[in-house]
């Protein structure tokens, strides 16, 4: 079994590079030894300690020549998302560090322009690399520099609208941009829509011939018709044929076209990207990838390889977590999406919809059971909301599971289009809260505050997972105005949960434990800790009181007004912005009031969260059971 004390050595050639200048001392035919090194470091490092793997392994060769032709970090390289950029890390001084990679205090799996000047942006959400990149060329010509913008964006990525907004700039300016569009024909789950056709209709030419054999035949008409038609018929070929290659796209865009190209031939990269450098203005190279290349499972098996999260034997891709910890209690997201099928099995007005999750979010048993009323629209947050908004005004009831992090790119069409039309939109909002590994690009901290300021628009959180049920059926039942709930990552308590649902009183919240002096009024399935931190109290002969809000809007102002007069020391706890959040609410409902118990909010600081495990950073913070002691005690000794 592997633990974490073992790290992996780097092979011979990657143990001398330190910085891309070691790689450039290398000759070409030395660089496929490099990329086999690189891709065994990748996986043997991953094996041992988790993190994204599929991706990173998809672009060794790209990686590789990228860092050989180019000059970073003067010539800036842009990774869209970033997942895939362990060897980008690694090859650019991170190499010992790297099994560090995504733990508490380490580096992080994304690209951070604070951990490396190789780093020329901070990513984690997808799609905007190439809106970086024009805006690093634009600099670069403003300040009269000559050096070079690279984008990477995966084919997934391009799905998000604000590559093409970039695509569209770029193309309508003169700077120089170079996209590589690393096309493997997978988002985390398959790619979805036209585009994705698009580019898999040339590649594996299915439209493009037969469409060809038509142009042909029909030349063939022509042909036997004189020199004239011959003519008209040649023209025509070339323009067929023009207008089918993936290049029409982009070039269309007012970019220059190259590609499609093996993008595991690292010197024919090479080559291209060095012929590349000399041409001026807006281009895209178009490389076809395989993700996962080189580890058998993982290119077999896709989607579960995106990511891994525990040890595995670096041949076969068995499992080596210890059987003891293999069950637990299931995922709140797999409650969601069980929860979900049944809700849609009775009501047939259910529809649901995800940006690119359907593993993550766990909607894939109700696309399953229901393929034509769920819905992968890519990675486009925005349209999903909106699209989501739009079967609502025909009485469609939309589930629309979204991570909160990923919500935030939605937030104009949660006012716009959803609050303003007072359409009953359900929001799932997955990886509320802290989520650890994935760090500060990912948690789900600003959802609560961010939403609070909307009108027509319930905001709520379930202690546990039987809460979670039955807040969405009565969503599912609620018609008058959109409603959202968040849930974070991870485990849901294990409990056993009841067939069926039941309603839920809207606004209302729930007394846990009667206290005498202090109430801890938790929001969410974090209120676990309130049970654990009380039980420990009370055998000091402390008795805290605990409230389960349920709903941070509309705020349960009857048990306000009770807990007020029964205490003296509130204390608010939730997993999210103390600022504008729950506690917030709390707040400003007892700003209004005369005589008020003292109050203490206990949430996400005012700054940005780094990563680690989901308990490292409820400690880092206080919001976790010794947290709660201490500020009880703390408002007792004051009091
Ligand atoms: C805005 C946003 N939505 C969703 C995600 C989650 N996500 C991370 S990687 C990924 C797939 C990206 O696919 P692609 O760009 O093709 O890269 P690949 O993993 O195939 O190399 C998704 C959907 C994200 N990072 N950002």
């Amino acid at each position: 079994m592997l633990n974490n004390e073992y790290i992996p050595k780097p092979g011979q050639l990657l143990a001398k590079i330190d910085s891309p200048d070691d790689l450039k001392k290398l000759a070409p035919e030395q660089l496929q030894d490099v990329c086999d090194e690189l891709r065994d470091y990748i996986i043997d490092i991953v094996s041992v300690y988790g993190g994204h793997f599929g991706a990173s392994l998809g672009v060794v060769e790209l990686t590789t020549a990228l860092h050989y032709v180019y000059n970073a970090p003067e010539d800036k390289i842009v990774w869209d998302v970033g997942h895939q950029a362990y060897g980008h890390k690694i090859l650019t001084g991170r190499r010992d560090d790297f099994h560090t990679n995504r733990t508490y205090g380490g580096i992080s799996g994304f690209p951070k322009r604070s951990e490396s000047e190789y780093d020329a942006f901070g990513v984690g959400h997808s799609s905007t690399s190439i809106s970086a990149a024009l805006g690093m060329a634009v600099a670069h010509d403003l300040n009269g520099k000559n050096n070079k913008a690279i984008a990477i964006i995966g084919d997934g990525a391009m799905t998000g609208g604000q590559a093409f907004e970039a695509l569209n700039n770029a193309g309508g300016m003169k700077s120089d941009i170079l996209v590589i569009l690393n096309d493997n024909r997978m988002s985390i789950d398959p790619n979805v829509g036209a585009l994705k056709e698009y580019l898999a209709d040339v590649t594996s030419s299915r439209t493009f011939n037969k469409f060809r054999d038509e142009v042909y035949d029909l030349l063939g008409h022509f042909k036997s018709a004189g020199e004239k038609m011959r003519k008209v018929a040649s023209r025509l070929e070339s323009a067929m044929l023009a207008a089918l290659t993936p290049g029409s796209l982009f070039r269309s865009l007012g970019f220059k076209y190259y590609g499609p190209m093996d993008g595991h031939d690292v010197n024919g990269l090479r080559k291209t990207l060095e012929d590349l450098k000399e041409v001026k203005g807006p281009k895209l190279l178009h490389i076809v990838t395989v993700k996962g290349k080189g580890f058998a499972p993982a290119e077999r098996e896709q989607t579960k390889w995106h990511a891994q999260s525990s040890p595995f034997d670096k041949i076969t891709g068995d499992s080596l977590k210890p059987n003891s910890i293999k069950k637990s209690a299931p995922k709140y997201q797999d409650v969601f999406g069980e929860a979900l099928v049944e809700l849609a099995e009775k009501d047939e007005r259910i529809v649901s919809m995800t940006p690119a999750m359907p593993s993550g979010s766990s909607l894939w048993p109700m696309m399953n059971r229901f393929p034509e009323r769920a819905f992968d629209v890519g990675i486009a947050e925005q349209h999903a909301v909106t699209f989501a908004a739009g079967l609502a005004t025909e009485g469609k009831k939309a589930f629309c599971a979204i991570y909160s992090t990923f919500l935030q790119r939605g937030f104009d069409q949660l006012v716009h289009d959803v609050a303003i039309q007072k359409l009953p939109v359900v929001f799932c909002i997955d990886r509320a809260g802290v989520v650890g590994a994935d760090g500060p690009t990912h948690h789900g901290a600003y959802d609560t505050s961010y939403m609070r300021s909307i009108p027509n628009l319930i905001i709520s959180s379930p202690l546990n997972e039987q809460d979670l049920r039955d807040m969405m059926f009565t969503a599912s039942e609620y018609d008058e105005q959109a409603w959202a709930i968040r849930y974070p990552r991870g485990a849901s308590t294990g409990m056993e949960v009841r067939k069926g649902f039941q309603s839920m009183e809207i606004g209302k919240g729930i007394c846990l434990r009667e206290g005498e002096s202090v109430a801890i009024l938790s929001f969410g399935p974090i209120g676990k800790y309130v049970t654990e931190a009380a039980d420990q109290l009370s055998e000091e002969g402390i008795e805290i009181g605990h409230y389960d809000m349920r709903f941070a809007k509309p705020i349960d102002e009857e048990l306000l007004d009770e807990i007020c007069r029964k205490y003296d020391h509130i204390i608010t706890l939730e997993d999210g912005a103390r600022l504008g959040g729950f506690g917030s609410a709390v707040a400003e409902y007892l700003a209004e009031k005369e005589s008020k118990p003292t109050l203490k909010i206990m949430g996400l600081p005012d700054r940005i969260i780094e990563h680690g495990t989901q308990e490292e950073l409820h400690a880092e913070v206080g919001i976790d059971v010794e947290g709660i002691i201490k500020n009880v005690r703390k408002v007792l000794i004051k009091a």
